[in-house]
């Protein structure tokens, strides 16, 4: 390496900020500029991967996230733009910094560059210093999208999660129960709901104050989360202490099963809250889509309105149970008699 490039690059700088390891890819076709610069690159701070092509480049950046590319202009098979074109148009996870290297110097040329997807441009040839504050600043910009993404997901969290038991909460339910719906409908999948709604709550807000009712609605909370299929049946909140279920390709008998679980785990054992122990119930209806069921009746609203009737008809039943509703006959069944 001679002394000119050496001068320009102290091995003690650190480029990363934010990043523990700064992650670029280098696509260059000739292999000693590819090598001279990626020597550079990585003393400057950064993990650097090469590509002799825009095919070999493209194919790696959609393979594995990278934070920069460097990029030559002129290659074979794919060329720079083509290759920031193809970028762009990608469904990449993170946003990916584009730095062209380009021997060309007119503005029509620039035009392209920038036209094709590419953050910025630098001439050949190349100053080390230069490629490398260039590379810095993009690393700036990837930092500041990433920072900024991560607050846009933690909001979309915020307003599908209930506040005070981190279930989703009614928007959500909203949102996605119609799209479940949807999707059984498509696929031919059962899907189920399930209503759940606390016996005598008012009295423990009443006996005990709302802070002791808000400690029982969490810990409801918890113990259905508990006994759910993780990674596919969900829980949100309907509204104060009614909860629904959502279980996707699940016929009646499963859901009413899983019901039926939380049931007892409510019931099993005591509420621990500051004013003591508490016994505590709930009372649970649950209705199904099948492949079978009436087009008309295949509807996220009817769905709800059916499990909401089969857990009115526990509250009356004497609280504490789960029934469900059979969807031919339209008739509720108390788990007793069924199991
Ligand atoms: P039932 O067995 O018939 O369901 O009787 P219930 O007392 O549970 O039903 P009711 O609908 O009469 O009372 C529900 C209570 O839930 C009334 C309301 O004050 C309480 N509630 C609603 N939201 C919250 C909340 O966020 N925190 C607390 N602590 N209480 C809530
Ligand atoms: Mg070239
Ligand atoms: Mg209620
Ligand atoms: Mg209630």
């Amino acid at each position: 390496m001679s002394s000119f490039i050496s001068q320009h690059i102290s091995s003690q700088r650190s480029p990363a900020g934010a990043f523990a390891l700064p992650r670029l890819l280098l696509a260059e076709d000739a292999p000693l500029e590819r090598e001279q610069l990626q020597y550079f690159l990585q003393k400057g701070g950064y993990v650097v991967d090469t590509a002799a092509d825009g095919v070999e480049a493209f194919d790696k950046i959609t393979r594995d996230p990278f934070h920069i590319l460097v990029t030559d202009w002129e290659m074979p098979g794919m060329d720079g733009a083509s290759l920031c074109r193809r970028i762009r148009e990608a469904d990449l996870p993170g946003y990916v910094y584009i730095l062209l290297l380009t021997g060309h110097g007119s503005s029509d040329h620039v035009v392209d560059a920038l036209g094709s997807g590419a953050d910025n441009f630098i001439r050949k040839p190349i100053d080390p210093a230069e490629l490398l504050a260039h590379v810095d600043a993009g690393l700036r910009i990837v930092q500041l999208e990433r920072s900024l993404r991560a607050a846009n997901e933690q909001i979309r969290r915020l307003t599908i999660t209930d506040p005070l038991v981190g279930t989703f909460n009614r928007r959500h339910l909203d949102a996605e129960l119609i799209k479940e719906v949807e999707r059984a409908r498509r696929y031919g999948h059962c899907l189920s709901v399930v209503m759940a709604d606390l016996d005598r709550f008012k009295n423990i807000n009443d006996r005990h104050g709302h802070s002791v009712g808000d400690d029982v609605l969490r810990e409801f909370a918890s113990r259905a989360r508990g006994a759910i299929r993780q990674g596919s049946d969900w829980i949100a909140r309907f509204g104060g202490e009614e909860f629904v279920i959502v279980l996707p390709e699940t016929p009646l008998t499963g859901a009413t099963a899983t019901a039926e679980k939380i049931r007892a785990l409510v019931h099993a054992s005591s509420v621990t809250t500051s004013s003591g122990l508490l016994k505590i119930s709930a009372s649970f209806g649950v209705a199904a889509l099948t492949p079978s069921s009436d087009p008309a009746a295949l509807c996220a609203a009817t769905l709800l309105k059916r499990a909401d009737e089969a857990l009115y008809r526990s509250k009356l039943a004497g609280r504490n149970r789960v029934m469900q509703m059979d969807e031919e006959r339209q008739t509720t069944k108390d788990l007793e008699l069924i199991s």
